[in-house]
């Protein structure tokens, strides 16, 4: 029974899917949360704290340990490692981490000592700037300028200068710690790392992670020298070599065997990051249909037939981990967001999704929320402001229903607001994530883009992806195999658009997209 193994290394927890090719089935899906599991590392939401609220860093050690609790539990728990035939990887993208060695120099780690204990001294930076960072403007601003202008940056990377990309992120480590910067000798990705970790190779970065750095040359798919150029000296030793996402980057480390049972000789496949792997795992890799995954952040994607550019700058084209491209827009005001609303006024999630559904009617009466709890990547807001907007009692926060809806729709206005480039416009519309188990969510999000919604079954489409094409990877599975037993859309709950929404959110449209101009002038 041939079993593939796919872990998801994200922003509040690592989380594993194994499914069985033969059976059709998925046979382990377990998670282990930064908050819950190592609430020693302080950083409940997996980002620890820092007094100024653009920084956003996180701790790999934690992602380290993590990725052992999850082995360990699951073997506790009776699970056979054994029987994996093949390791694939997601992780949330963009995340850098700094190491003053290779992880091929490593010798063999001993299996009596943690892993996280092995690789603390390997760190040359003890925290790494993860995807909700937006400190750095200024390395932006000078990366564009030194390219060129950010035209030229878009055309070679597929996407502007951007904050919260690896390039800046490390220009601003070389600014501010240039020693710590001479001690590096590797950065690597979330992905690339966790990969490295399993294989004791230094994994490579896949086209689909590695455009998340504004360093990848879209067209070669190589590291592009003028964007390393104007970015950090020495950039170009420092980063592992890009490689297909189907690559077989190394197999199982001994330190894993020996612990936790694993076969030797368990290839390892190139991770790729959680949009790229979300693709795959909605089976989506085709152009027509356009996927919202509604997690920590909230993404919009779809596979692209060209890479065409968003001209405002927010969207982004990534590698397409079967091939060819993606957009994809992400909007960083997500579950978190629709958290606050709910906990505010006590709100079980059958609660919120009733407020929406019965409680209130598209268009909510005219209330209307801008909902930027935290600094926004899409549109670019830096000074989180929340606003609100209608009726007394709503903007007075008495209103739990008007609250609910308020955040929801606008969370899907934006996301029709600024997916308006890409040229495909989708069939329909599959929903992933946490939030995409709403019943009030997935109407509002039906309603406001007027397209039917399909979701499938498992919540989790980062992990599945990854453990979709270590399946495919050398293994003679094709795509449309897979995708037809594990991401089959789940027909019993395809949400229809209300036929009286469409005219409401048409013309409530222009007059969000007027107040939120207006909160970041
Ligand atoms: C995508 C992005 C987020 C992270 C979340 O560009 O920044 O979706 O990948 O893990």
């Amino acid at each position: 029974m041939p079993q593939f193994l796919g872990i998801d290394a994200s922003t509040q927890s690592i989380s594993g899917i194994v499914i069985d090719t033969d059976a059709g089935s998925i046979v382990l899906d377990e998670s282990i949360n930064f908050g819950s599991d190592l609430p020693q590392y302080n950083a409940p939401t997996g980002v620890l704290d820092n007094p100024d609220p653009l920084v956003k860093h996180s701790n790999p050690l934690m992602w380290v340990e993590a990725l052992e609790q999850l082995f360990g539990r699951c073997r506790s728990n009776g699970f056979d490692w054994s029987a994996i035939r093949g390791i694939g990887g997601s992780g949330q993208q963009h995340g850098t981490v700094y190491l003053n060695t290779s992880l091929a120099d490593t010798a063999a780690w001993s299996p009596s000592v943690s892993l996280a204990d092995q690789v603390r001294p390997m760190l040359s930076r003890a925290t790494s700037p993860i995807w909700m960072d937006s400190s750095t403007s200024a390395e932006c601003d000078e990366i564009a300028a030194a390219a060129g202008g950010n035209d030229i940056v878009v055309q070679t990377t597929g996407s502007i200068a951007i904050e919260r990309f690896s390039g800046p992120q490390i220009r601003r480590f070389w600014k501010t710690a240039p020693a710590a910067y001479e001690m590096t000798a590797r950065i690597h990705l979330v992905s690339s790392f966790m990969a490295s970790l399993l294989s004791g190779v230094d994994a490579p970065i896949d086209p689909g992670d590695g455009a998340g750095m504004n360093l990848l040359n879209l067209t070669s798919s190589e590291w592009d020298s003028a964007m390393l150029e104007a970015t950090a000296p020495g950039l170009a030793d420092r980063l592992p070599p890009v490689r297909s996402s189907s690559a077989q980057v190394g197999e199982m480390k001994p330190y894993f065997c020996d612990k936790y049972g694993f076969n030797s000789g368990t290839p390892v496949i190139a991770w790729s990051g959680d949009n790229p792997n979300s693709l795959v795992g909605m089976g989506a890799v085709s152009p027509g249909v356009a996927v919202i995954s509604l997690g920590t952040s909230d993404t919009f994607f779809a596979a692209m037939g060209r890479p065409t550019t968003d001209p405002n700058g927010y969207g982004h084209v990534f590698g397409n981990p079967a091939g060819g491209f993606m957009s994809l827009i992400c909007f960083k005001n997500g579950s978190l967001t629709r958290d606050e609303v709910r906990n505010r006024f006590s709100l079980s999630w059958d609660n919120f999704s009733d407020a929406i559904l019965t409680g209130t009617a598209p268009g909510n009466n005219g209330n209307l929320m801008l909902p930027y709890f935290e600094s926004e990547i899409t549109p670019r807001i830096l000074n989180p402001s929340v606003r609100l907007f209608g009726e007394p009692a709503f903007m007075e926060w008495q209103d739990a229903n008007a609250a609910a809806r308020a955040v929801v729709e606008a969370q899907a206005l934006t996301m029709r607001l600024h997916s308006e480039w890409i040229d495909e416009r989708p069939r329909h519309i599959l929903v992933t994530g946490g939030a995409s188990r709403n019943p009030g969510i997935r109407q509002v999000i039906a309603d406001v883009f007027g397209a039917e919604l399909q979701c499938l079954n498992v919540a989790n489409s980062a992990a599945l992806g990854a453990a979709l094409r270590a399946a495919h990877a050398g293994n003679d599975i094709e795509w449309e195999a897979l995708f037809d037993v594990f991401a089959a859309p789940d027909r019993d709950i395809a949400v229809r658009p209300n036929p009286d929404a469409a005219a409401v959110y048409d013309g409530m449209t222009p007059i969000f997209r007027d107040k939120v101009a207006a909160l970041q002038e």
